[in-house]
């Protein structure tokens, strides 16, 4: 089974059929489906399959001979934010089993064992933390903490996973005797494109955090309150909002408020809480923390005029990665690749966090749109992709 024909298999999965977004949650039916056809597809393969209680995967292809080499992994995460795209995660997993058939075609027999991961809760879209599945595997979250996190709806992560069918207390993978994981991912930016090349190399990712912005104000009637009487939280987050654009701007770095709640969320009456999370990204991990601290400090100046109440809690942070300059060097000379940065956070560099030598390659996004149903790449380019993941697995494997 092709690329193409793996591609096409994934094109309806968690898809909307009013804006061909995807919504690939985890622990939700359209991911179990995701879980279900990786095991299909490597099984097929004669991979060792391994699944753990959280529903993360690793397929292995294992040398003939036995072999106590350091393992070579490699992979991506199935999983989407919100209304995404088909690209983000998915395309580093199909091209991982891509490469697999490409270097058998070649008659290539690796000395040692390559697997293909599949991390789950990448994008933290269901229960807030980024690259959760890939967090407990490497030991830097524990299910302990994890555990008591909640959904929109208030389920428990614990419950999420059960009704899923899978069991935490069964463990998590381990990542013992792995020498390297490299991952295959869409550009999410215009670099490539840029510079008219298909394939990049990862040097660094930017650190960034989630941030809750909870404002506290008094709820009362939309007609009959004065507007020099109200304590109106909408205000102070309308305030925050601009004050964060504007320290982003002035500062070179990117902050976003994308997601909001408003209780009760009346028409009529002004609101008596307002929750909004702040997504910021900076070069560095001082520039993050000034950033945040510089909004968050406009913000409460604001809720002062306004007599509301701001409180800022961080639900996610990752600290800036780069990636081993040595492996990037070597795997850019494959190609004659760019090595570029991403501001992009991915399990990749947890993985790289915890001392595991991690490399990423990039596909050529043509107009650099992720977390969007419009989010391309064009087939030629993600087989060359494939191509470039398969060199880099000989050149890792041997
Ligand atoms: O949010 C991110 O940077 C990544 O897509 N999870
Ligand atoms: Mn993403
Ligand atoms: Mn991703």
């Amino acid at each position: 089974m092709t690329f193409e024909a793996m591609w096409r298999d994934l094109h309806y999965v968690g898809r909307s059929a009013t804006s061909g977004g995807y919504f690939r949650q985890p622990w939700t039916s359209a991911e179990s489906e995701l879980r279900a056809w990786f095991a299909e597809v490597t099984v097929a393969r004669g991979l060792e399959l391994e699944t753990d209680g959280m529903g993360n995967q690793v397929a292995w292809w294992r040398p003939v001979a036995p072999s106590d080499l350091p393992a070579v992994l490699t992979g991506s995460h199935l999983d989407s934010v919100l209304d995404g795209g088909a690209y983000d995660g998915p395309l580093g997993v199909v091209s991982a089993i891509a490469a697999i058939d490409v270097l058998r075609a070649r008659g290539f027999e690796p000395d040692r064992p390559i697997g293909v991961s599949v991390f789950t809760e990448e994008e933290g879209s269901r229960f807030g933390l980024a690259c959760l599945g890939s967090r407990l595997v490497t030991g830097s979250s524990t299910w302990e903490e994890a555990r008591e996190r909640r959904d929109r709806d208030g389920i428990f992560l614990g419950d999420a996973v059960a009704a899923s069918g899978l069991d935490p207390s069964t463990g998590l993978l381990s990542l013992d005797g792995v020498g390297c994981f490299v991952e295959l991912h869409v550009e999410q930016g215009r670099d490539l494109v840029d510079r008219d090349v298909a394939v990049g190399v990862a040097s660094e990712i930017w650190p960034h955090g989630r941030y809750r912005f909870d404002f506290e104000g008094e709820a009362n009637h939309a007609g009959t309150t004065r507007m020099e009487d109200r304590r109106d939280p909408m205000l102070t987050y309308a305030m925050t909002a601009l004050a964060a654009n504007k320290q982003a701007r002035l500062a070179e770095q990117r902050a976003t408020f994308g997601r909001i709640e408003v209780a009760p969320n009346g028409t009529n009456a002004v609101p008596s809480r307002v929750t909004a999370w702040l997504d910021a990204r900076c070069e560095s991990d001082d520039a993050l923390a000034e950033l945040v601290d510089a909004i968050s400090r406009q913000g409460s100046e604001r809720a002062s005029l306004d007599g509301t109440q701001l409180s800022v809690t961080a639900e996610s942070v990752s600290g800036s990665v780069a990636f081993d300059p040595d492996l990037a060097r070597s795997l850019a000379a494959i190609g004659d690749w760019p090595i570029i940065p991403t501001q992009a956070g991915h399990d990749a560099g947890i993985l790289s966090a915890a001392g595991i030598p991690t490399a990423m390659l990039f596909v050529r996004n043509p107009t650099g749109v992720s977390h969007s149903p419009d989010e391309f790449a064009e087939m030629a380019d993600c087989l060359a992709g494939v191509e470039a993941l398969a060199d880099t697995l000989a050149k890792l494997a041997s």
